[in-house]
């Protein structure tokens, strides 16, 4: 039996060490919730993914702390739950608002894995001590910038190189990158930037040998993005889209996609994530593990959320810095020269909080019991 007694937000800024551009703009500064929940036995720690514009989806840290502190937490505190499974359907009749329900579900449950003393990717049923990386690159100001960056990641080791890719930045880039490198994997992530008349354009992509290309067309589409992948041979893996297994249930059986991207934040945490492994499991659905520019708390529950058997593909998991010139967690997260990142031993999310960094990152504190 889980009985939380308090909880806990932290507001954190965190500057980028390189801005980060996408097709929707661009992120300078991460304003992260870092969630700590209490029983009277044990802690555990999440991160909300939510950005700081609604953008990339509808939340943003602004709404996920006003969800959390006024709906999600008074419904939470002092109510008996079986185990950390039981956090999601105790939220399930508030709409939508994912990421700020994931950041306290995943909370619980590496609150329940320490409390077991195991680390939280066993705990989930993870079969892999070990995971693949890859790495997102965003819209750089050249082609140049561009080829020396993805020859930095593929010289660390990386396995995959992801492009963010936007109308009038596709062709080129990805030409360039094929010249230098014809056989690295590689893959291109449009972020919603495409529409359906855009289908000539995505059909001279194939020649690229993509992996796959991530949501080419509108955020909330699976309807279109079926007919798009009758017209083109490169696999088309949705991430916006699918927000639940159901989701991914509808959009495979569509022919929407045939690779599914999960985001923790996005799908509400740690149950439905295991419902899409499930599923995708069953059904043969390659999936990987996207990134939300977390900082170490979240990264290390990507870890351990990566662990699971149907994430075969590299994720969007890359080194704290790459992101962070001081990550919240320490020691940082590092990726070894095969491009893998090794799980560590130690219980929950199995990374120490860098209490003095939290500190000095913190901007507001909310306490609740
Ligand atoms: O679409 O996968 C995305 C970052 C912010 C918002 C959306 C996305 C991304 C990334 C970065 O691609 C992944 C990372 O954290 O490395
Ligand atoms: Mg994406």
């Amino acid at each position: 039996m889980i009985n939380i007694q308090s909880v806990r937000l932290r507001e954190l800024h965190l500057p980028l060490v390189h801005y980060f551009e996408t097709s929707f703009g661009r992120t300078v500064n991460r304003r992260i919730i870092l969630v700590t929940v209490r029983t009277k036995d044990g802690v555990g720690y999440g991160e909300c993914t939510a950005g700081e514009e609604p953008d990339y989806s509808s939340e943003t840290t602004e709404t996920a702390w006003h969800v959390l502190s006024g709906f999600i937490i008074p419904r939470l505190i002092g109510y008996d739950l079986e185990d950390a499974r039981a956090v999601a359907p105790v939220l399930g009749s508030i709409r939508g608002h994912r990421m700020a329900k994931a950041a306290l579900e995943t909370a619980v449950w590496d609150l329940e894995a320490r409390l077991q003393g195991v680390p939280l990717g066993r705990h989930i049923g993870g079969v892999r001590d070990e995971i693949p990386c890859g790495v997102s690159i965003g819209i750089q100001a050249s082609l140049e910038a561009l080829l020396e960056k993805v020859r930095l990641e593929l010289a660390a080791g990386y396995r995959r190189i992801k492009i963010k890719i936007k109308p009038g930045w596709e062709v080129e880039p990805l030409r360039h990158i094929r010249i230098e490198f014809p056989e690295v994997p590689l893959m291109a992530d449009a972020n919603s930037a495409f529409r359906l008349t855009d289908i000539p354009l995505l059909k001279t992509l194939d020649r690229f040998k993509l992996m796959m290309i991530e949501q080419p067309l509108a955020h909330d589409d699976i309807v279109d993005h079926a007919i798009l992948q009758k017209e083109i041979e490169t696999p088309i893996c949705l991430d916006e889209s699918i927000h639940s297994a159901e989701d991914a249930r509808k959009a495979i059986e569509m022919g929407s996609c045939r690779i599914i991207n999960v985001k923790l934040g996005r799908v509400g945490g740690y149950r439905e994530a295991l419902a899409i492994n499930d599923y995708c499991g069953r059904h043969g659905v390659p999936i990987w593990c996207g990134g939300m520019l977390e900082s170490g708390v979240g990264r290390a529950h990507n870890i351990a959320m990566s662990t699971l058997a149907a994430f075969t593909l590299p994720g969007d998991i890359s080194a704290s810095k790459r992101y962070y010139a001081e990550d919240t967690v320490h020691p940082p997260v590092t990726v070894t020269a095969q491009g893998t990142i090794r799980l560590t031993e130690g219980p929950g999310i199995g990374y120490e909080l860098d209490w003095n960094r939290i500190e000095r990152a913190t901007v507001r504190i909310g306490d609740f019991r």
